[in-house]
């Protein structure tokens, strides 16, 4: 029959279609399948870990903004599906594909075989078997579809063979396509209702005090140019959710910062002294709104979503637009115009951030060795190039980078972990696969980076050039207060919980045969950074900082009221 190729050259040619240039895996999987990517340009990266391999994709998807793909034979399974677990919360479109064991298998205490599908059911939106070549065209296209399909979020194919064999050797007539449009996120832009859009519009312009919650979707919708028009056309301040950081110029008068539980005090201030709330492309959820005290449950809200699921989720006083973040600002943005402001609002947000920015100065420019985290930040947003990639990893590194670093709001683009400690160097380094042309800067604390320094060895292998800024305190730096404050706040108790170290990462990195720069005084992170985002190569910056210093803290309205 014309056109009949095995499941593994469907697949290789499907997904080399796409315009995929890196797919991540563990072995033993779908090995004809990994040889015919490589044959046809798309090149297979293994990694030390399933987990790793998993952040490696959603880095990778977040950057292209279409899908990673990674993949893991059947004993790997679980740790892909743990894997899984950030990109589901941070909206990414990754697709997993993993094998299983034959169904003769099944049910007979088959060596290294459990039950996949309850794995998976709680981080994927789609996982499904997929039994015969016959089913694999539809089955992936559905993947694809529905990983991209707002909201964005992890899907999963289990194939059926250890290695997903099985599958491989089966035959299929289907043309290998898998979305004729290669589509990216979002995959529609859909604009809200036209009179909705008039409510909505005759509500913002009617209020005096008007702030504008930015959040992960209108990052992912690409709104930044919108809401800027948007913010200035009410006169409103602008603050995001940690994912949405650098939507508008960090350093704009009208940007507040990011607002909720990773904030420094300016935002929530800012948004609690809000007459409405205007939340774009913004989950609401505790994050952001500081366990939903920031704004209060009463506040008048105006939300733009395009998933109607999140229209009034948590603020029963919503005006919902259901509609892509982009498209839907333009129209609001046209409907609007340019009314008469008054810019009260605007000043005084501009002066709390102004107050705030001023006490953190001298911390900035602070010379004290160890260097203080503050200066760590200033020196990154100084080296960060115009188009940088700034990967935060959670806790910490993502409040210092959250509060600490600005960004310009045009070519930058930040990403951080949705909460799981380490994906930051694995996620750096899909993301650098994804932008070879850009530089990526991974920000992580020691912590997070003891979970996947063996992916060193994948970075040196790859050729996969990113800058790791270890802010190497010698211990969980965030936890401290609170095992300080179990311990009845008594010095040296609780701290045997979350101290370790001191570990030299250079020496670290040159086992792997990457290269090193050890820093313990401010002075010399400047130059640390800029040899390493000069170099070709992967490079370890290892600062050495204080485990006691605090990083910012959020306002909450409790204190003020
Ligand atoms: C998988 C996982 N386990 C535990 C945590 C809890 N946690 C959040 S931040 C943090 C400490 C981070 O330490 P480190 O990476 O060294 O950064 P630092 O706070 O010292 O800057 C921990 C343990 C988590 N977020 N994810």
């Amino acid at each position: 029959m014309p056109g009949v190729m095995t499941g593994a050259e469907w697949l290789a040619r499907a997904l080399a279609g796409t315009g995929m240039t890196h797919v991540f895996f563990v072995e033993s999987v779908l090995r004809r399948t990994l040889l015919q990517l490589g044959d046809l340009g798309v090149k297979p990266i293994l990694a030390h870990s399933e987990k790793a391999a998993a952040y490696m994709a959603d880095g990778y998807a977040r950057i292209a903004g279409r899908p990673g793909v990674c993949m893991a034979q059947s004993v790997g399974a679980a740790n892909l599906a743990s894997g899984l677990q950030d990109p589901y919360l941070g909206r990414s479109p990754v697709i997993a594909l993993t094998g299983r064991k034959e169904p003769s298998f099944q049910h007979r205490n088959s060596y290294q075989e459990i039950a996949h599908a309850p794995l998976f059911a709680a981080v994927t939106k789609f996982s499904t078997p997929v039994d015969s070549t016959a089913e694999l065209p539809r089955l992936l296209r559905h993947a694809w579809r529905a990983a991209l399909a707002d909201t964005p979020r992890p899907t999963h194919l289990d194939f059926c063979g250890l290695q997903g064999d099985v599958i491989e050797l089966g035959q299929t007539a289907e043309p290998p396509l898998i979305d004729p449009e290669a589509r990216q996120i979002p995959a529609h832009r859909p604009v809200a209702d036209a009179a909705d859009i008039e409510r909505a519009a005759a509500i913002l312009i009617a209020a005096r005090r008007v702030v504008i919650v930015a959040g992960d979707g209108a990052a992912a919708s690409r709104a930044g140019l919108e809401v800027l028009a948007l913010a200035e056309a009410l006169a409103a301040p602008v603050a995001t959710t940690l994912g949405a950081r650098g939507i508008i110029p960090t350093r704009h008068r009208l940007s507040a910062g990011v607002a909720g539980s990773y904030s420094a005090p300016p935002a929530n201030r800012i948004v609690h002294g809000a007459e409405v709330v205007l939340f774009i492309g913004c989950d609401t959820g505790d994050q952001v709104t500081l366990n939903w005290r920031v704004p209060s449950p009463e506040t008048a809200v105006v939300q733009i979503d395009a998933d109607p699921v999140e229209l009034g989720r948590s603020y029963p006083k919503t005006t919902g637009l259901l509609g892509d973040p982009q498209a839907t600002l333009g129209r609001l943005n046209q409907v609007i115009g340019r009314p008469a402001r008054d810019t009260g609002f605007a000043e005084e947000s501009a002066r709390i951030v102004a107050d705030w920015r001023a006490t953190m100065a001298p911390l900035i420019e602070s010379e004290t060795a160890p260097p203080r985290v503050e200066r760590l930040c200033a020196e990154v947003t100084r080296a960060l190039p115009s188009d940088g990639i700034l990967v935060a990893d959670t806790g910490y590194s993502g409040i210092w980078t959250g509060t600490m670093v600005d960004l310009n709001g045009a070519g930058q683009t930040y990403l951080r972990a949705a909460g799981s400690l380490g994906w930051s160097f694995p996620a750096s380094l899909g993301a650098k696969c994804a932008a070879p042309g850009r530089n990526v800067l991974c920000f992580t604390g020691d912590g997070g980076f003891y979970y996947h320094l063996a992916e060193l060895e994948t970075a040196r292998r790859c050729g996969i050039a990113v800058t790791v800024v270890v802010n190497n305190n010698s211990g969980f730096g965030q936890n401290l207060t609170g095992v300080r404050r179990v311990a009845g706040n008594r010095r040296g108790r609780g701290e045997e919980l979350i101290r370790f170290g001191p570990t030299d990462f250079t020496a670290v990195a040159r086992s792997f045969g990457v290269r090193g720069i050890r820093v313990e005084r401010a002075a010399e992170i400047a130059p640390a950074l800029a040899e390493a985002l000069r170099a070709g190569d992967p490079v370890v910056v290892d600062v050495v900082t204080d485990l006691e210093p605090r990083a910012p803290e959020p306002w909450t309205p409790l204190n003020h009221e």
